[in-house]
């Protein structure tokens, strides 16, 4: 998935507008993957997947702490989530289809909260950005 330079210089302006707030999104994003697709609840056997549990607030953290970091570092996406591509591949073995899903859920949260900033052109950036992030952690798939 490659990003122009417009696409990167969009990216990069939806993260500095959500700042802060990318925390609460990821765990919103997350929630709404388990509610809407309920078949990636499988690989959360261990956690509280009730609506709004502290478990997927905190693990939506993380996740929208990793996405700050590829964005931060859109020219390099791969080396930014080297150590998350390997867990991801090595590890967890999440099936590829899911991280669309969690990509189209962060694509969501960001409409509702920020609907100004989704024009369709910044839509289109973000869904090359989210695309490009889910092929980094599912690159090292053997
Ligand atoms: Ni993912 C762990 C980031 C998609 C299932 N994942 C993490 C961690 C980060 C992360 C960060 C924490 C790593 C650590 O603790 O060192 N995951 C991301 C990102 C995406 C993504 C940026 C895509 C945008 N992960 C997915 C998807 C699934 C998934 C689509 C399954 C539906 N991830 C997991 C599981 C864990 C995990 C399972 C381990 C959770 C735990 O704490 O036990």
């Amino acid at each position: 998935m490659v990003l122009s330079a417009n696409d990167k210089s969009n990216v990069k302006a939806v993260f500095g507008k959500i700042g802060g707030q990318a925390g609460d999104l990821g765990g919103e994003a997350l929630d709404r993957l388990f509610i809407t697709y309920p078949q990636t609840k499988t690989y959360f056997p261990h956690f509280d997947l009730s609506h709004g549990s502290a478990q997927i607030k905190a693990h939506g953290k993380k996740v929208a702490e990793a996405l700050v970091e590829a964005a931060n570092h859109v020219d390099d996406i791969a080396g930014a989530l080297s150590k998350l591509s390997d867990l991801h591949a090595q590890k967890l073995r999440v099936d590829p289809v899911n991280f669309k899903l969690l990509g189209h859920c962060f694509l969501v949260v960001v409409a509702i909260h920020y609907p100004s900033l989704l024009t369709p052109e910044v839509h289109a950036s973000l869904d090359k950005f989210v695309c490009a992030v889910a092929t980094v952690l599912t690159a090292k798939y053997r």
